[in-house]
């Protein structure tokens, strides 16, 4: 009663936009600014809810990633820090466009029964609240604050302008009782980081290129925490660029580097050789490029397929120095179950480099959170989309195991290979993003396995070479007619267009090709692959007219 009628009230503030219909996509919700307060106020109930549903705190982030400046979006974190549960998105994308305060108020109620949710909780229902650097942010996130507060007793919590996966983490920490602060991420990530560099093996030759690393922040929120963490980092050199003067997201990010393959704003042909790296709007994805000499503006990308790679390579070598010897001896010989996860977009070269290295790879549809669920399934899982959104996770009860062998290995006079190996896979843990993929965590894992490889970017890059592909897409009328099976490999609908497709990659030695629905636009994308730049252009554009 009193409930209902602080529901009421507070949603007479924040009407709906009339003719728009919203939908909590694979980023959450994600629009112009101007039409996302009543959302954004919607998801602030929403996440109370969730916070009542779950004892635990909840994250509300307010960014819109990659995309230009005037837009926004909301999306949700749960209580282990990742991707709000599925399950719970078609209560999103009904009250996010409930027509009114009435038929708002309904909606809650009935779903609050269904899913047993009690008002009068024994604690306060809390949100975490964070934005990204847009100018529109600070007003959204009055709203989010304005919907958490129409759930009696919920409370908001402003964690200011941070990184999403910042966000992600402070929800993951306190969760599991650690201190949510911005500190804490940094002293974290740099404790650990410091734990590797200490770890390196003696005597590395260095290949080519020194610890200098040159960032584009995207001018975004990234390159500002960058500018502030890089102080607390030693034994590596960063510059970082495009912090925030020039327009977000223009001809600037990791976005913009890896679809157009081109080096992004003041970056050019003075930079030719050096390792430079690229982080997207908020911060989750990380590319690395150089500047190809006498070029103009063209790279060498490094895109998330080659990270993982890096990765995989890494742990995989940790792994085996850790068993080595064990298999002979009937002790304690856990293998750890490793496992690698991609999407369709990965290129063909890094998941047959993959498997030539015996691990296992999995594909997912695209989406951080159908990559993530699958990684979650491995002792260690190592989950990227080419686009650079990634991490490592590694399961508790796998952590567990390691940290009593790493006892072990502490008191016995056994190996010390063993036992560093070990320390790397703990520090790993601590370094990498548990919760989401990082930029700024995943660039520190990828500078010092460089450093302990001693590998220049260019070594790096030759790990296998990329097929070339095309990514088109096409406006069409209605999106939902493509329907895709297996991972999106296979258009299931409109009936027949597989066979269409097929026909085209057979005309090309190892043609690849799929279409799919793309989940944060209004278009069909086109991605295809074969072993010549032409041939790729040509059956895009071939299987782009059959989609037209
Ligand atoms: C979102 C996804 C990203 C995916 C992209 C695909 C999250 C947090 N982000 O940005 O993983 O690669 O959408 O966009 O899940 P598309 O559906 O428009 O191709
Ligand atoms: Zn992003």
């Amino acid at each position: 009663e009193k409930q209902q009628s602080l529901l009421l009230e507070s949603a007479a503030r924040f009407p709906p936009p009339k003719g728009v219909k919203l939908s909590y996509g694979t980023a959450g919700f994600r629009a112009d600014a101007s039409l996302l307060e009543s959302t954004v106020f919607r998801v602030g109930i929403l996440a109370a809810l969730r916070s009542l549903k779950t004892g635990s705190v909840i994250g509300l982030m307010i960014t819109a990633s990659h995309n230009q400046v005037s837009d926004n979006g909301v999306k949700v974190a749960d209580p282990s820090g990742g991707m709000l549960t599925q399950d719970w998105e078609p209560f999103a994308d009904a009250i996010a466009n409930a027509p009114d305060p009435h038929s708002l108020l309904q909606l809650i109620t009935e779903f609050a029964k269904e899913e047993d949710i009690v008002f009068e909780g024994r604690q306060p229902p809390e949100v975490l609240l964070g934005r990204d650097t847009r100018p529109s942010g600070e007003a959204l996130l009055d709203a989010a604050k304005q919907g958490i507060t129409s759930i009696v007793g919920a409370i908001g919590t402003d964690m200011g302008v941070v990184t999403t996966p910042q966000l992600h983490w402070m929800v993951r920490a306190r969760n599991r009782g650690i201190e949510a602060s911005e500190s804490s991420y940094f002293h974290q990530l740099s404790s650990s980081f410091r734990c590797l560099m200490d770890l390196k093996p003696e005597g590395i030759r260095k290949n080519g290129d020194d610890n200098a690393l040159v960032v584009d922040g995207a001018d975004g929120v990234g390159g500002e925490k960058l500018e502030h963490f890089k102080k607390m980092l030693t034994g590596l050199c960063i510059e970082v660029r495009n912090r925030g003067e020039g327009m977000l997201n223009e001809g600037v990010g990791a976005d913009y580097v890896q679809k157009e393959k081109v080096a992004p704003r003041g970056f050019g042909p003075a930079d030719a050789g050096l390792r430079c790296a690229s982080l997207d709007g908020d911060a989750d994805r990380l590319v690395y490029f150089s500047v190809i000499l006498n070029e103009s503006n063209k790279i060498e990308l490094v895109d998330g397929d080659k990270i993982l790679s890096l990765f995989a390579l890494f742990i995989k070598e940790q792994l085996s120095i850790l068993n080595d010897g064990e298999s002979k001896k009937d002790n304690d010989s856990y293998q750890a179950h490793l496992g690698v996860v991609q999407t369709a977009y990965a290129n063909g070269a890094s998941t047959d480099y993959l498997k030539e290295m015996g691990l296992e790879v999995v594909l997912t549809p695209t989406g951080v959170k159908y990559l993530h669920e699958k990684a979650a399934e491995f002792d260690i899982g190592i989950y990227f989309e080419a686009n650079g959104h990634g991490t490592i996770l590694f399961s508790e009860a796998y952590l567990c195991r390691l940290e009593s062998t790493h006892k072990t290995l502490l008191s016995t006079s056994e190996g010390s290979a063993k036992q560093k190996a070990a320390s790397r896979l703990l520090a790993v843990s601590q370094l990498i993003n548990q919760a989401v993929g990082d930029a700024l965590s995943g660039l520190l894992l990828v500078e010092v396995i460089l450093q302990y490889m001693g590998w220049s970017i260019c070594r790096w890059n030759e790990l296998y070479h990329d097929l070339p592909s095309r990514q088109l897409k096409v406006k069409v009328g209605d999106r939902t007619a493509v329907v895709t099976a297996n991972a999106e490999t296979v258009a299931v609908q409109p009936v027949g267009i597989q066979e269409a497709i097929n026909t085209e990659i057979a005309k090309y030695p190892r043609g690849r090709c799929f279409i799919r629905p793309s989940g944060t636009e209004d278009v069909v994308r086109v991605y295809a692959e074969a072993t010549t730049q032409d041939a790729a252009d040509a059956l895009a554009s071939s299987v782009a007219r059959l989609v037209d």
